[in-house]
């Protein structure tokens, strides 16, 4: 940003060139551990080049892409600090305008997922109206190799196609949870997720088949590429799982068409621009 603005005041310097379709500085496979304890001192010292709420430009590179980050969030700090850590750096290194979101449930009453990921969406838009492409990760997964590319594709995204504990193997071919990412478009044509699966599970099984009904197919890296590691933690409260997940699985046809973000209702309780990131806390209801 810096280096576009100086070119810009003096007026004598060329526009930065397009971003390469592949980084030059990636570096491949990583090694990615949760055992060191991580301060978010520790996070923000060692990115100083990333902006309040947790927003970054390329310094060298035009973007081809502007990507928002929406992370389903309540009661995992300690996961948070490690994300960030991990992820700050290999986001810089894929070349990429980005701006991250932590989506927190406000309350304890069940949690909603998806909900919270069509919350972001339309948040993050708020905030900056020219976002392309919005990718929705789960706070405890970082990706093991910087060339799984945190943008979007000609169709929807699954990204955590070989996640450590389904043994760097899809749990089953439809599978599209964990990251995945839709463009702005992609995303306003299935209506956005469903805002109906309290609790756990269900809702990435109902957004695959959105995207299914709407003539789109989902892209994926190369299980070499799309490997992750998931932090292990044990189930948390207020988020059971669903058990309608397996019925209303079977209706998705008929709710995508009143239940998405044609239909989101929500009350915004605070929005906090932090160093590394951007807290939008929400209160979504419950379950009725
Ligand atoms: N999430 C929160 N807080 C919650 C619940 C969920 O932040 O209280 C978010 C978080 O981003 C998480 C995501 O929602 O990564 C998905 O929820 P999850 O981690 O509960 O789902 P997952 O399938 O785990 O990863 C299910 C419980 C596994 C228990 C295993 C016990 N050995």
């Amino acid at each position: 940003a810096d280096l576009a603005s100086s070119a810009n005041r003096s007026g004598t310097e060329k526009p930065l060139p397009p971003c390469q379709e592949v980084p030059p500085g990636l570096v491949g496979r990583l090694l990615i551990e949760f055992n060191s304890p991580m301060s978010m001192e520790r996070v923000q010292r060692e990115n100083p080049d990333v902006r309040e709420g947790g927003k970054y430009v390329p310094p060298d590179c035009q973007p081809r892409q502007k990507v928002a980050i929406l992370i389903p969030f309540r009661h995992r700090e300690h996961h948070l600090r490690y994300w960030l850590h991990y992820l700050h750096p290999i986001l810089r290194r894929q070349k990429v305008a980005y701006g991250i979101y932590i989506v927190n449930q406000y309350g304890e009453d069940t949690f909603n997922r998806a909900k919270l990921l069509n919350v972001g969406f339309l948040e993050a838009l708020k905030d900056e109206d020219d976002y392309d492409c919005f990718i929705f990760s789960d706070v405890d997964l970082v990706p093991m190799d910087d060339r799984n590319l945190y943008r979007c594709y000609e169709q929807p995204r699954h990204f955590a196609s070989a996640m450590d504990k389904f043994s760097f193997r899809l749990p089953y071919a439809g599978y599209f949870g964990g990251v995945s990412g839709l463009s702005r478009s992609q995303f306003l044509k299935i209506n956005g997720f469903p805002n109906e699966y309290w609790g756990w599970g269900g809702e990435d099984d109902d957004i695959f088949n959105r995207i299914s009904l709407n003539g789109m197919k989902v892209s994926r890296p190369s299980g070499h590429i799309g490997r992750y590691r998931m932090i292990k933690h044990e189930r948390d409260k207020h988020n059971e799982p669903n058990p309608q997940r397996f019925t209303k699985i079977q209706n998705t046809k008929v709710t995508m068409k009143r239940d998405g973000i044609s239909s989101l209702q929500y009350q915004l309780v605070e929005v906090t621009r932090w160093p590394m990131y951007t807290n939008i806390t929400v209160d979504i209801g419950k379950s009725p």
